[in-house]
């Protein structure tokens, strides 16, 4: 799938009171600013346009745009992001995306939804049931999506904290699989790149057009991505990490 236009969205200082579930401490602020300026720079060098937005201190946890919006060709799908503090960072994101697209499909309460439970793969999408998404958001999604011809698999997460924090896709029929997903049977026709415990964040890759973007600091996941014959781009995300934040979280691109 070639990609033309990303979203980004820069973080503010609030960022730091954020939500997060890891013990990793406590990110810097200087550091957190200069990882997502090699993640843009590292966008930018895939060939795509990069709309940056201006940090929201209301919302500590924005900069992670791809929760609020699911896109595709067709339209896009504005979620119900499933954390309260949250949930009003759609309101931003549909502004925005009403410059690249006209029509717009929604999420609606009682269901809940972020964009991070949610993987594509050509014309399968899979959708997991996480502490955000609960299954009548996913429900939702899958009438959504198979309206518009795509097949849709709904799944419940484990001990992942997204779907897409344990397994995403490279092209090429290849996922890049960890924990609970490496030999789940939702993934079985794929050819799997197995991210070995100690590299589980790594688990979190994103393809954009001819490459790889994979955090700094994990060789072994990288050279068996290497191997399989991706051309791989490394960016530092340590402080994004502290929040459960991965790249794939960091944008939407369409
Ligand atoms: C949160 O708890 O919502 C943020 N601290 C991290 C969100 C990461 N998003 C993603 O994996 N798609």
């Amino acid at each position: 799938m070639l990609f033309k236009q990303t979203i980004v969205k820069k973080p503010g200082k609030s960022y730091l009171n954020g939500l997060t579930t890891s013990d990793l401490g406590e990110p810097n602020f200087e550091e957190l600013l200069q990882q997502h300026e090699e993640y843009v720079k590292a966008l930018k060098s895939c060939g795509v346009a990069v709309h940056e937005l201006d940090p929201s201190e209301e919302f500590p946890d924005s900069c992670f745009v791809e929760d609020a919006a699911v896109v595709v060709p067709e339209f896009a799908v504005i979620t119900n992001p499933g954390a309260d503090s949250r949930n009003k960072e759609i309101i931003e994101i549909e502004q925005v995306l009403k410059n690249y697209y006209d029509e717009f499909r929604y999420i609606q309460g009682p269901g809940t939804l972020d964009g991070g439970d949610v993987m594509q793969i050509d014309k399968n999408f899979y959708i997991g049931i996480s502490d955000r998404t609960n299954q009548e958001g996913a429900d939702q999604l899958k009438k959504i999506l198979e309206d518009a011809g795509y097949h849709v698999t709904i799944t419940t997460l484990e001990e992942f904290f997204h779907l897409k924090t344990g397994i995403t896709f490279l092209g090429d029929q290849t996922v890049v699989a960890a924990g609970e997903f490496i030999n789940h049977p939702a993934f079985a026709e794929y050819k799997k790149i197995v991210v070995p415990a100690e590299e589980e964040y790594t688990a979190n890759t994103i393809r954009v057009n001819d490459k790889v973007i994979v955090p700094s600091g994990f060789p072994e996941t990288k050279q068996k991505i290497e191997e399989a014959g991706f051309n791989v781009v490394e960016v530092e995300m340590t402080e994004f990490q502290k929040h459960d934040g991965g790249l794939s979280c960091l944008s939407l691109r369409f």
